[in-house]
């Protein structure tokens, strides 16, 4: 008699473990996470030093970083853009650089979105 192929528990019919390599393939693709860049208020940096490294860093004119740092003069923070993970970390290192070499404690962190 032919051996029924659907009532064997493997394909060798023998009951050996059966090796290879799973292939089932995702369809969905996620997006990478985005990470928002915080620029903190101090009492110490002067305005035009903020406004400076957001036109520098953020490429905002002179009129959009003179009202963010206003925002975060009166509101203690704000987000500054939203970046990739390497991109975000890049800026942040700029910002907190330029203004260690500037002897301000102005502070500039991230956060996942
Ligand atoms: N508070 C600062 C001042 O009065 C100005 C300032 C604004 C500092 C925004 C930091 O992220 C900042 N000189």
């Amino acid at each position: 008699m032919i051996p029924d192929p659907t009532m064997m528990a493997d394909r060798k019919g023998d009951d050996s473990p059966e090796i290879g390599i799973a292939t089932k393939t995702r369809t969905k693709t996620e997006r990478p996470p985005m990470y928002k860049v915080l620029i903190l208020n101090d009492d110490y940096t002067p305005m035009e030093f903020v406004v400076h490294v957001l036109e520098r860093f953020f490429g905002m004119t002179h009129a959009q970083a003179f009202e963010l740092m206003l925002t975060v003069h009166k509101k203690g923070l704000a987000v500054v853009g939203v970046f990739s993970y390497e991109v975000a970390e890049t800026k942040v290192a700029l910002v907190m650089d330029f203004a260690q070499r500037n002897q301000h404690p102005l502070q500039c962190t991230m956060e996942k979105e």
